[in-house]
């Protein structure tokens, strides 16, 4: 290929330079141009889908074209790029974040005006992008969207799946899943990249170099080509314009003609179908590990494709490969993409021609590696015999790998073989088996985990024996963080329009620490009833929602406590409705006039369950149950109401969040990483009811004791409870009997479909706790009734959260990555736009 020629037409140059227009007939112009020549459209049969792609459209045009220039610069520089390899990323919607950024709401809300659509039913319009399934898919997301704001040169590496997660039907009270096509509409916020497309082997046999022993041939005629679909993520108050990359698995070129030819039409293009179900689904699964061989195929073709992307740009600057590290930091977001680790080395040491030693020292300064979960079930091991037979090269250069470091910790640490046996990276059970967070911690300079305790818990467990071997500074803590710009400016406009008027002006969404400010408007009457307001019209605009997605009717004088999130028996949301059977049943027992005096309440549930995850599914199954007893049981009324959204998504959250006056986080002590959801929740002034568990933690340490409902046993306590239980029967409380009692004597339906989670807590050994935790869980509940009847009380509770949550933002994690790990800085393409 000849060089292309730098672009000598001033023309040109100038317009991919210009400014974004703002003006009304400017944007008028676009969409209308995007209408009737993208989508075939006339003004005059426009409906609402298609006002919301020409718009859609429009503004990406803008963000492309900042796309360009943002790239162009980093590269002019040679900035140093941060690349955050993920195998999900829970963008949700992008139409309303980029008319934030771009600081174009009003304009198009104006220009859509005079044509008579509003823009919050535009907005509507748009599906979400959901190729994640919860808690670590968004934190990537939230995480280029931090690079991009901070004009950190950032990208997100991912893989464009046909089917996103899962969309939930409720049916007859069960979780019944359907496909998620949301790639079925036109999507305005891909740029599908046709020339950057990379082959990606599988199977196939090796052939040693004649010269290195230690070099390989790898020939395979199984290739399939992975191509480039751009996401364009735009940056807040700046000109900058992150990126995710998504791999597509592409068919062309698969079709086998001979077959064709003599008359197999089918089998002409059985490989274009084996090609496409690499990238088609998301794999459900959240906090488990399934084993299943077409995950570890996605999982390489995305570690390949990405790779030899970050390679390809690495080359263009004629730099020797042993420079890499200063000018690429790779993050590998859990375990999922750990096979960049050998498909960098074979990149080196086989195409590259490096010595084994400089392309282990070259991958070890570039790979960083963040673990999210302490649970054995989530831990990903691969069968060596399947790695063997898909993956043959680098299979064996993770046994290489695995010796060299073997043999490094024999010398120190002599003839201990049980030492050797725990940290190796191959499993010695019956068929061998790959430990790829031990793969992923060798293979990096840092690891980290997402909240204080979760750090000092996998350096106690998993990491202990790697800790003593490589030193403390390894191990490393990161807690998480949250959007400022979605989770509270998008999702919150009137809180949001409170704050910029406290703050002066927009900063803040930049830069939470102006969230100080609130607390001196603490005592501000005015601002308190606003303040008031503004959650009371989030409650409403919730109500509306829970009668249009489940015909619920429920008022907003209601306290709101919520709890959404995946449906997981960690996380304990069988307590949950075991507390609202409880609750229930004291109401029952009551006199009319007694429950008068009883303050109304409001439980919301969401979340998703994995398909195959039968007691999870179950839970969901008993919530909808008690749902439909209580919410008819006329004595009760708006006393209680107990609420399942089916189809908890990042657009659902968006509305459940800014309404919630109490959410549960209580997860059993020491279980879950970090939540981020909790963040969330605090930060549009919500309170916590929660355990002594993940970033729960550090919210109550910088909120304060008072602005914080804490109960359950500490994680250190955790241990000795479990091997109690598994010798000694559980014994519930009166309350928690009396739940059980109540299911037992099918008040919610035949009791025989409930039994099994019953079994699980006085049978199975009560694994999560609950007959532990309950007691202190029901008084902490008391504790919050008490405090939200002391209305004024709990306005100051939440003003003062809200100003004291400035660690929680993304924006601060990432720029301790930044600093701690990655060691890149800053690189803004033009002047601020705050
Ligand atoms: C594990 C295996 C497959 C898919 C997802 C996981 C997973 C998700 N592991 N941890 N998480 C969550 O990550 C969040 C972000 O760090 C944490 O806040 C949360 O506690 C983890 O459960």
């Amino acid at each position: 290929q000849g060089k292309t020629p730098a672009c000598e037409d001033n023309e040109f140059r100038a317009y991919s330079h210009s400014e974004i227009a703002r003006d009304a007939a400017t944007i008028k112009n676009s969409v209308v141009m995007h209408l009737t020549t993208t989508f075939l459209r006339t003004p005059d049969s426009m409906d609402s889908g298609h006002a919301y792609l020409a718009s859609a459209f429009s503004v990406r045009d803008r963000l492309l074209q900042r796309w360009n220039l943002t790239n162009e610069y980093h590269s002019n520089i040679g900035a140093k790029t941060i690349y955050y390899m993920s195998l999900e990323f829970l963008v949700g919607r992008t139409f309303d974040n980029a008319l934030l950024a771009l600081q174009l709401r009003d304009e198009y809300a104006g220009v859509l005006g005079d044509v008579g659509f509003r823009l919050e039913d535009i907005i509507d319009e748009e599906r979400d992008a959901a190729l994640g399934n919860g808690g670590l898919g968004r934190l990537a997301a939230c995480y280029v969207d931090s690079m991009a704001s901070s004009n950190y040169p950032g990208w997100g590496y991912g893989l464009r799946y046909r089917y996103g997660m899962f969309q939930q039907q409720i049916i007859n009270g069960y979780q019944v899943e359907a496909p998620d096509c949301w790639l079925d509409s036109p999507n305005p916020w891909e740029f599908p990249r046709a020339d950057v497309t990379y082959p990606v082997k599988f199977y196939g046999h090796l052939v040693r170099d004649p010269e290195v022993s230690y070099r390989y041939k790898w020939e395979s005629n199984v290739v399939y080509d992975a191509m480039a679909f751009d996401m364009p993520v735009p940056g807040y108050g700046t000109e900058n314009v992150g990126n995710i990359r998504l791999w597509s698995c592409k068919t062309n070129g698969l079709f086998d003609l001979n077959k064709f030819n003599a008359g197999d039409y089918q089998g002409a293009t059985g490989g274009q179908v084996a090609a496409q179900i690499l990238t088609d689904v998301l794999y459900p699964n959240d906090n488990t590990n399934e084993g299943k061989e077409l995950r570890l195929r996605q999982e390489f073709l995305f570690c390949s494709a990405t790779l030899q992307d970050i390679i390809a740009r690495f080359k263009k600057t004629g730099k020797p490969m042993t420079q890499l590290p200063e000018l690429a930091a790779i993050q590998l977001n859990d375990t999922h993409p750990t096979l960049g680790i050998p498909e960098l080395m074979r990149i080196l040491i086989d195409e590259e021609g490096l010595s084994w030693d400089e392309a282990w020292d070259t991958t070890t300064k570039t790979f960083a590696f963040t673990n999210h979960t302490v649970l054995p079930e989530a831990m990903e091991k691969w069968p060596v015999p399947m790695m063997d037979k898909i993956l043959p090269r680098h299979m064996g250069i993770i046994y290489d790998i695995n010796l060299f470091f073997l043999q490094s910790v024999e010398e120190r640490f002599p003839k201990d073989r049980e030492l050797l046996r725990n940290i190796s990276i191959i499993e010695e059970s019956n068929s061998q088996q790959v430990r790829m967070a031990y793969l992923a911690c060798v293979g990096s300079h840092k690891v980290n985990g997402v909240a204080a305790i979760h750090s000092d818990i996998i350096k106690q467990t998993i990491f202990k024996d790697f800790v003593r071997i490589q030193g403390e500074d390894k191990f490393i803590n990161k807690t998480n963080g949250v959007s400022p710009r979605r989770w509270v400016n998008e999702c919150n406009p009137d809180m949001s329009r409170l704050i910029t008027e406290a703050v002066g002006d927009r900063s803040w969404i930049n830069d939470l620490t102006k969230l100080k400010v609130l607390e001196s408007k603490v005592d501000d009457k005015e601002f308190r009833q606003s303040w008031w307001e503004a959650k009371q019209k989030n409650k409403a605009r919730l109500a509306e929602y829970i009668l249009a997605t489940t015909g619920i009717n429920v008022s907003p004088d209601a306290l709101f406590d919520v709890q959404v999130k995946r449906i997981h028996e960690y996380k304990r949301q069988l307590m949950n409705i075991l507390g609202v059977i409880y609750r229930y049943h004291r109401l029952k027992q009551m006199s009319a006039a007694e429950r008068t005096k009883e303050l109304h309440r409001v439980v919301v549930f969401a979340g998703k369950a994995a398909a195959g995850y039968w007691v999870a599914k179950q839970v969901i199954k008993l919530i909808n149950s008690v749902a439909e007893v209580v919410n008819s049981d006329e004595e009760i009324g708006d006393v209680l109401k107990v609420v399942f959204i089916p189809d908890y998504s990042v657009t659902a959250a968006e509305y459940i969040i800014p309404a919630s006056d109490i959410s549960q986080h209580i997860s059993t002590a020491g279980t879950e990483a970090s939540g981020t959801s909790n963040m969330k929740f605090v930060l549009n002034g919500g309170i916590i009811l929660g355990t002594v568990d993940g970033a729960n933690i550090e919210i109550g340490e910088e909120v304060g004791e008072e602005q914080i409902f804490f109960f359950g046993c500490l994680a250190h306590e955790v241990d000795e409870f479990r091997h109690y239980l598994r010798f000694h029967q559980p014994k519930p409380d009166e309350a928690l009997q009396a739940a059980f009692d109540m299911i037992q004597s099918n008040t919610f339906g035949d009791a025989h479909i409930f039994q099994p989670l019953i079994d699980a807590v006085l049978c199975g050994g009560d694994v999560y706790l609950l007959t532990v935790d309950f007691p202190s869980y029901v008084e902490a509940h008391k504790a919050v009734e008490a405090a939200y009847r002391q209305h004024d009380d709990w306005v100051t509770k939440s003003i003062l959260s809200v100003s004291r949550m400035a660690k929680f933002s993304s924006d601060r994690a990432v720029q301790e990555y930044a600093e701690e790990i990655w060691n890149i800085e800053p690189a803004p393409v033009g002047k601020s736009t705050v």
